[in-house]
């Protein structure tokens, strides 16, 4: 399991910390048989904090005297463990949430727990009425741009490997904000926690700290925005520049009809797009560490330097990419004319509706074409998602970072089976989950034991490195592993999978064994697209057109409610319920009858 390093920044907490780390040592009795964990006091106070933290068992570390920021992250270098949890050492965390904030690292393989005012749950109702205001205001304004419910949060935990703490900045207090930008992170959750005031003591937090913490949210919002983008939109500039040069020289001396000489100078101009950003936007890295855009202040000389620096850096860590350029362009030039024709599109839209000025219109137009143009680039041209059904993480890809609708669907999804699969009292038993492939669905049922089947090898490679409590993972399937012991586990998911075998005799040898390994009265969950529906007819249709990489072309086997009713009782199961959401995907739950 997992070992964790609690980070606690203290400054004169000596009020409080002999509670917090008694409150500690309470919260995580659950663990101390299986994990190892430490407690790490980063501080730089002038009373008896380090003596009492000290006596308490935790590890004392002389802060820099630089800021709460810097001393997180020095408790961050600091520490050893594979799981980093920082909280405040006033009291205002309360340790009893230790537990649920680690929960989704440790049981779910989440990279990053937030503790959350705002989410479900979530509370702040000791503060007094105009902090929470304050804090409300700021943190809905953040969560724009964050996407994050509690941006504020100082309580939050993650997988050490995420980061490197030496890339954190730690001038300002945010040190989350820190974390959840320049981390490699796919899965994010936040968890509800009650945050309390601080118990005894002083606060230390300034006008000034919340100043310098708001203009490390806007250096972090350059640090984050893509910059290819930046590169593509100021190579269309130029573009455009020649567009017109081309257009009117050739029309004014070469003395082409300028409704010719139009398609030449357009032609001219795509060309040259393409081979610069095939020279400059869209190179791969050949090294791990690219250069990072290091922004030291906000002068212009200092800002033109940096962009140098990064640029020479960039340039020399990475090279072109290699691919078919008779393909490549066409779908280069496709994509300009869609381009072109949402610009035309939206320029009419604004004008003839709105009576917005016609110039004004097609500027905004060029800014919603320039971003398809990027994308249809990125994607279509210079193939940079390479993720596709075969790559090692796709489904927990999709689950955390997927597209809206998908990731939402997902969602939907599982929490219907875990709804299903869980007992009266709120656990599944022992669970094994048929074809888990990367998926973080069946994690989340509550379960004394999980056990995933997967014949695809780099799957399961990539749910073992998770290093999940009480979780194992095995390469392969139901006709090649062999499991001794009849009728062991409590709960069986068979999520998405059927439709993927080939034959009916495959699916009834997979019920049979299920049957056999299930305790008597135990539960059957199946999920698979809903054929016979008129939904799950064109959602499937839909997937395989906008979704080349993913599994459309797999589906073999395709049952309506009734037909998988039918097959499940053939084999020894009794129907107890289904949900059809919109009619698209079917959850049905069966429960072993002998
Ligand atoms: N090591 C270290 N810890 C600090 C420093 N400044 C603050 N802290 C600690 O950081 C945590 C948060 O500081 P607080 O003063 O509680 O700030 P706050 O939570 O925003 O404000 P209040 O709860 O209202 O006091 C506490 O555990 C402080 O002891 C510092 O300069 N060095
Ligand atoms: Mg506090």
């Amino acid at each position: 399991m997992l070992s964790v390093s609690i980070c606690i920044p203290t400054r004169n907490e000596e009020g409080n910390i002999k509670r917090l780390n008694q409150g500690i040592y309470d919260a995580l009795i659950p663990y101390t048989p299986e994990s190892k964990y430490e407690i790490v006091v980063v501080d730089d106070s002038t009373d008896k904090t380090a003596t009492i933290a000290r006596a308490f068992g935790a590890r004392v570390i002389k802060g820099k005297g630089m800021g709460l920021g810097q001393a997180i992250i020095d408790g961050i270098a600091a520490s050893q463990n594979e799981v980093v949890l920082v909280m405040d050492g006033d009291g205002s965390h309360d340790p009893q949430a230790i537990p649920s904030l680690l929960k989704p690292i440790l049981d779910q393989g989440a990279d990053i727990v937030i503790g959350s005012r705002y989410v479900k749950g979530g509370d702040y109702s000791n503060w007094a009425f105009n902090r929470k205001v304050k804090s409300l205001v700021g943190v809905k304004l953040m969560q724009l741009v964050t996407g994050v419910r509690d941006s504020n949060s100082g309580f939050f935990a993650f997988r050490r490997s995420i980061v490197d703490s030496s890339m954190l900045n730690g001038k300002t207090w945010k040190i989350m904000l820190e974390v959840l930008f320049k981390g490699k992170w796919i899965s994010k959750v936040e968890v509800p926690i009650t945050f309390g005031d601080r118990q005894t003591g002083e606060s230390k937090r300034s006008t000034r700290q919340v100043f310098k913490d708001a203009i490390n949210v806007i250096r972090l919002l350059i640090w984050k925005f893509p910059k290819r983008y930046v590169s593509f939109a100021v190579i269309g500039g130029i573009g455009a520049i020649s567009y017109f040069a081309v257009f009117w020289a050739i029309t004014e001396y070469g003395h082409i009809w300028y409704g010719a000489s139009y398609f030449i100078a357009t032609m001219v101009a795509m060309t040259q797009n393409y081979i610069m950003n095939h020279f400059i936007t869209f190179r791969e890295p050949t090294s791990h560490n690219i250069g990072k855009l290091k922004l030291k202040g906000f002068g212009v000389i200092t800002l033109c330097l940096a962009l140098v620096k990064y640029v020479m850096e960039y340039v020399r860590k990475t090279k072109p990419r290699n691919i078919n350029h008779l393909k490549g362009f066409g779908a280069y030039f496709a994509g300009s004319w869609v381009g072109e024709l949402v610009e035309y599109l939206v320029m009419i839209f604004l004008t003839e509706v709105f009576g917005i000025f016609y110039l004004l219109s097609d500027f905004i137009g060029s800014g919603f074409s320039s971003v398809i143009k990027y994308t249809i680039a990125r994607k279509k041209v210079w193939n940079d998602d390479k993720r596709t059904a075969s790559s090692p993480d796709y489904e927990w890809h999709a689950f955390y970072k997927g597209l809206p609708w998908q990731k939402r669907w997902k969602r939907i999804i599982a929490s219907i089976v875990k709804e299903f699969a869980e007992y009266p009292d709120g656990e599944a038993g022992r669970v094994l989950d048929v074809g888990c492939g990367a998926s973080p669905q069946g994690l989340m049922i509550n379960h004394s034991d999980y056990l995933g089947l997967d014949p695809r090898e780099g799957k399961i490679n990539f749910m073992k490195s998770k290093d999940l409590r009480k979780c194992w993972f095995i390469h392969g399937d139901l006709g090649t592993v062999t499991f001794t012991e009849d009728g062991f586990f409590d709960t069986v998911l068979f999520i998405e999978v059927i439709e993927h075998l080939s034959e009916m005799d495959e699916a009834r040898f997979n019920l049979h064994q299920m049957h056999r390994l299930l305790k008597t009265g135990g539960k059957l969950v199946v999920a698979t697209p809903n054929f016979e529906g008129f939904m799950g007819k064109w959602m499937d249709r839909l997937y395989g057109i906008f979704q080349r990489n993913a599994y459309q072309k797999e589906h073999q086997l395709k049952f309506g409610l009734e037909s998988l009713r039918e097959l499940c009782e053939d084999c020894g199961f009794e129907y107890v319920k289904s949900e059809i959401p919109s009619g698209a995907d079917m959850v049905c739950l069966f429960r072993k009858v002998d």
